[in-house]
């Protein structure tokens, strides 16, 4: 896997998150682990802290969806924003037009020509007929090394001194044998960048490619920018692929570098073989960099319990009637601190609104939290059904938590006085009667 050191110190950051409760001092240590690897990732400054600024902001303000863990939520968020950086699309090279030609530039060691190889390679293994067109007069052996390294027709003359002429001789030879799609690789040697554009531009004429390719040396960090914004003034580059992230600590920083262009990019290069080169999709990537094997199923739960977010009229009935359980409960503290979907409920209670003090079932942060610490080191079971939580069942709990057994106590009078209250606004029309030493 590319960028495995960046990959690694994310996860390692992430990984944090289940050590207990996710609290602002948790957010803010993983959002400095982050930072620090994309920083040693060569990710640009400016972005790296408007991106983890973006992601503390969120993971400590937004609503908890319910039914959603903090750390699953803070997960999602993290993976939110760097795919942000590296795009949201998987765009792919098409080979729809007959023949398709595409025509790799860049600067001389990029990759172009591997990445030519590669590509050869890449698409004869999907059933495509390719042929590359060497139109290098400069380097010694180039259509040698073509020949060599590629799986697919090369075209190219070792004594040519035309790079022009090349390459529309290259693309009749393939055109006349009913190729599916050609490549042509150029030379890109120049150490004048004018005289370069100036070639590149005469050889995109003859070829007419459908789509010319920038290939970048992913090691050259976030300077990816630069050069991509250069290549993109002078030629009408349709996609970038950045080749060399196998191993290269600044991957990250040339991948989200060259995303910032606008430009997409449509694969890349990881490692000198040719097999390796994938195409790009931005989500999966993430999900693979941050080691999150099952981000689909978490992202849609997520947006799943997003949509179901508000109170349903069903949750209040089951408040109001008293039956509720822990976990009920703890979803609803979690919006407590949000939006007060307990006010919320008494709202629809007609005329009780105005009885209760708002701040009587408003609860303070602290006692939340230890409601979530102590309630996170309960079994399901006990969640579901606190009447069978015992003594000893207490002590399992206080010990798991790190509480006292007569904290946990304290949580199991509150939801049995909950539970109480409510029952009685269930009853319409009854005198409101709180329950003694009901505080939250
Ligand atoms: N590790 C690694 N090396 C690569 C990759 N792509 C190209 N290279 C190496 O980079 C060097 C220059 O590649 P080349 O294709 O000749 O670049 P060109 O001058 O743009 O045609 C060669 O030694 C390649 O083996 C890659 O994805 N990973
Ligand atoms: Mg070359």
């Amino acid at each position: 896997m590319p960028l495995d050191n960046l990959g690694k110190a994310i996860n390692a950051a992430l990984r944090k998150l289940t050590r207990g409760v996710v609290d602002e001092e948790l957010v803010k240590e993983i959002c400095r682990d982050i930072q620090r690897a994309l920083l040693q990732a060569d990710v640009n400054v400016k972005l790296v802290f408007e991106l983890t600024t973006r992601i503390e902001e969120r993971a400590l303000k937004e609503k908890l969806p319910p039914g959603i863990s903090r750390a699953e939520h803070v997960t999602k968020i993290v993976y939110d924003e760097i795919t942000g950086v590296l795009g949201e699309k998987k765009e792919k090279i098409q080979v729809s037009a007959h023949p398709t030609k595409l025509l790799l530039v860049g600067i001389q060691g990029s990759g172009k020509t591997t990445t030519c190889g590669k590509l050869g390679r890449f698409f004869q293994k999907r059933g495509f007929k390719v042929g590359i067109v060497c139109t290098d007069t400069y380097r010694p052996g180039a259509f040698e090394q073509l020949k060599q390294f590629s799986t697919v027709d090369v075209f190219g003359d070792p004594e040519g001194k035309d790079a022009i002429k090349l390459a529309k001789d290259g693309v009749k030879y393939f055109t006349d044998r009913k190729t599916d799609l050609i490549i042509v690789d150029t030379a890109g040697r120049h150490k004048e960048e004018a005289d370069l554009i100036e070639e590149m531009k005469r050889i995109s004429k003859v070829v007419d490619p459908q789509e010319v390719i920038l290939v970048i040396d992913g090691t050259i960090g976030q300077q990816a920018h630069q050069q991509a914004e250069a290549f993109m003034q002078a030629t009408d580059i349709g996609s970038i692929i950045i080749t060399k992230l196998d191993g290269s600590a600044k991957g990250g920083g040339a991948l989200s570098a060259v995303h910032a262009t606008g430009a997409p990019i449509k694969m890349i290069g990881e490692g000198e073989k040719i097999d390796a080169l994938e195409e790009f999709d931005p989500k999966r990537y993430v999900a693979r960099l941050l080691g999150l094997g099952d981000i689909e199923s978490l992202l849609s739960k997520v947006k799943e319990a997003t949509e179901h977010h508000e109170m349903t009229e069903k949750d209040a009935m089951k408040f109001m009637t008293g039956k509720f359980n822990l976990k009920d409960m703890y979803q609803q503290l979690e919006m407590v601190t949000s939006m007060g979907p307990l006010q919320q409920i008494m709202k629809m209670i007609p005329g009780l609104g105005m009885n209760v003090p708002s701040d009587m079932i408003e609860m303070s942060e602290e006692r939340l939290k230890k409601f979530k610490v102590i309630m996170d080191s309960m079994t399901r079971d006990e969640l579901e059904t606190p009447k069978k939580i015992h003594f000893s069942n207490i002590k399992r709990i206080a010990r798991g938590s790190g509480t006292s057994s007569k904290e946990v106590k304290g949580l199991l009078d509150q939801y049995n006085m909950m539970k109480k209250l409510f029952k009685q606004f269930g009853k319409r029309g009854k005198k409101l009667r709180l329950p003694k030493g009901f505080q939250m």
